[in-house]
């Protein structure tokens, strides 16, 4: 059975190798590791829901005391929309799911999103 020739192992891209001659240089470089995206949960108005649902909503899955719920339930009743926090992607779709399921169980017609941190 024949054999294969040994090959060269690949670098690392990040570990560049200058070969001079006789020598070898290994050049360590930093590597750049881009922070990952974060998502904000935005909660959107609509005529129906009562304002204490939207702030013991607030202050359940959003960790708000009540003056902080209430000055962001008021914001979004004014303004139409407002950002209830920011999190990683899994974490801002498990709160957009927790609102949903409890407004649908109270049978209020509560959105809300999350829609990526502009940077
Ligand atoms: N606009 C609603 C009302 O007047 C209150 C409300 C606030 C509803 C915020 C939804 O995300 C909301 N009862």
């Amino acid at each position: 059975m024949a054999s294969k020739p040994p090959t060269t192992p690949a670098k690392p891209a990040h570990w560049p190798a200058t070969n001079d001659g006789d020598s070898v240089v290994l050049e360590r470089r930093a590597q750049r590791v881009k922070p990952p995206q974060l998502y904000q949960v935005v909660m959107l108005n609509d005529d129906y829901t009562p304002m204490e649902f939207v702030v013991l909503v607030i202050q359940q899955f959003f960790g708000r005391d009540i003056e902080t719920a209430t000055q962001i339930m008021l914001k979004i009743h004014l303004d139409g929309r407002g950002v209830c926090g920011v999190y990683s992607k899994d974490v801002a779709a498990t709160k957009v799911d927790q609102v949903l399921d409890a407004a649908a169980k109270a049978g209020h017609p509560l959105q809300c999103v999350s829609e990526p941190v502009e940077s």
